[in-house]
C-alpha cells in the first residue's frame, strides 16, 4: 500500500500563500530563509541576485506557509530584466498575503513607492516588513521609520533584521494566523518546490556572486548539463555562460585560480545539499548579448510567468 504523500489537513488547518516584493538587495531572500529556517533562495551583496519566482514551505502542526521568493523590482536593462521584472510584478495576483520588504536603514525611496502603488488596490492582507534595522543609526530611527508611514496604509508595520532574526519570529505568527484555513499542499517535509538540479546551478551562481564584481555577476547563467548519481559520487557538468570573452577571463582568474575557488566552493555546497560526495566539472563559455535573447532566456529558463 502506498501512504499518501499529502496528509489529510486536521480541521481549523490553515494554509497559503504570501508573495515576498520589494526593490533589488533589500534582503527579500535573506528573510525568506530565515522565516523558512532552510536554505531556499541565494543571497549576495550584488543587486538582482533572485532570478526566479521560488517557493519556500514552512509547515508547523496548526498551518502551512508557502512564502514566494521573488526578483528585485527595477528599471529594466534588458530583456533578462524585463522577465524578472515581470514575474515579480505578477507574483501576487493570486496570494493570499503580500509581504513588502524595504530596506529599514535608510529612508523609503522611489522604487520603493512605485512598488507600494501597485499594491494600493489588493485586498489580501499585507506586511510592511523594515528589514536590515541592524544598521540603522539609533538617532535616525524616528526619522526613517516615519518615511515609510504612509507607504501602504493598509499594511501592518513591522522591524526585522532578516540577517540577525530580530523581530522575525513575530512577523512570521502575524502572517500565519491571517492564512486561511486550507489543506496541505505540499507534503509536510518538504521545504522547497525547487528541483536539485535547479539548486546546484544556483550554488555555483551563488559564489560566482560573491566572487566578482561589476558587470560579471549579472552577465552569468549557469546550466547543469549532466548529473550521474553514483553509489559513492555523483558527477556534475556544469557550463557557465558569460557574455565576452573578458568576463571568461576574470572567471578563470590568474592561473585557473578564480575558476578553482568558485568549484571548490560550489561543490562543497552541494556536497551539503546531497550529503554526499561530488565531483563538479565546470566549463566556461562565450554566449554574445544572451540577456537580449528570447530564444536564450527561454532555454535558460528565464520565462514569463503569470
Ligand atoms: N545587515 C543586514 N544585512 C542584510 C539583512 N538582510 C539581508 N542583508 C544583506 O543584504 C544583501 C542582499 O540580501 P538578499 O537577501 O540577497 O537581497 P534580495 O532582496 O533577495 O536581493 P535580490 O534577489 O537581488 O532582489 C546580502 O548581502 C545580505 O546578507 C539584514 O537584516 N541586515
Ligand atoms: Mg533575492
Amino acid at each position: 500500500m502506498n501512504l499518501p504523500i499529502v496528509p489529510p489537513a486536521p480541521s481549523g488547518f490553515r494554509s497559503g500563500f504570501a508573495t515576498v516584493l520589494g526593490r533589488p538587495n533589500v534582503g527579500k531572500s535573506t528573510l525568506v530563509n530565515r522565516l523558512i529556517g532552510e536554505k531556499v533562495a541565494i543571497t549576495s551583496p550584488t543587486a538582482q541576485t533572485t532570478r526566479n519566482r521560488l517557493r519556500g514551505i514552512l509547515t508547523r502542526p496548526e498551518a502551512q506557509l508557502i512564502l514566494v521568493d521573488t526578483p528585485g523590482i527595477h528599471k529594466p536593462h534588458h530583456k533578462l530584466g524585463e522577465v524578472l521584472v515581470h514575474n515579480a510584478r505578477t507574483a501576487f495576483s493570486s496570494a493570499d498575503g503580500v509581504l513588502l520588504i524595504v530596506d529599514g536603514s535608510v529612508p523609503a525611496g522611489t522604487g520603493d513607492q512605485f512598488i507600494a502603488d501597485s499594491l494600493r488596490d489588493i485586498q489580501v492582507p499585507q506586511w510592511l516588513v523594515l528589514n536590515k534595522v541592524d544598521l540603522r543609526p539609533a538617532k535616525f530611527a524616528a526619522e526613517i521609520r516615519a518615511s515609510y508611514d504612509r507607504l501602504l496604509p493598509r499594511a501592518v508595520p513591522l522591524e526585522v533584521s532578516a540577517l540577525n532574526g530580530s523581530g522575525v519570529e513575530d512577523l512570521l505568527t502575524s502572517v500565519m494566523s491571517h492564512l486561511p484555513e486550507g489543506p496541505y499542499y505540499y507534503p509536510p517535509d518538504l521545504f522547497t518546490d525547487q528541483p536539485e538540479r535547479f539548486i546546484m546551478g544556483e550554488l555555483i551562481r551563488e559564489q560566482i556572486l560573491r566572487a566578482t564584481r561589476e558587470e560579471v555577476p549579472h552577465s552569468v547563467a549557469v546550466i547543469i548539463e549532466r548529473v550521474e548519481e553514483g553509489e559513492h559520487l555523483t558527477r556534475v557538468l556544469a557550463t557557465i555562460l558569460v557574455e565576452r570573452d573578458t568576463q571568461k577571463a576574470i572567471l578563470i582568474g590568474k592561473q585557473g585560480q578564480m575558476l578553482k575557488h568558485i568549484g571548490t566552493e560550489s561543490r562543497l555546497a552541494m556536497q551539503k545539499l546531497l550529503s554526499g560526495k561530488v565531483y563538479l566539472e565546470i566549463f566556461i563559455k562565450v554566449r554574445t548579448r544572451w540577456r537580449q535573447s528570447e530564444s536564450m532566456l527561454r532555454e535558460l529558463g528565464y520565462r514569463r510567468e503569470d
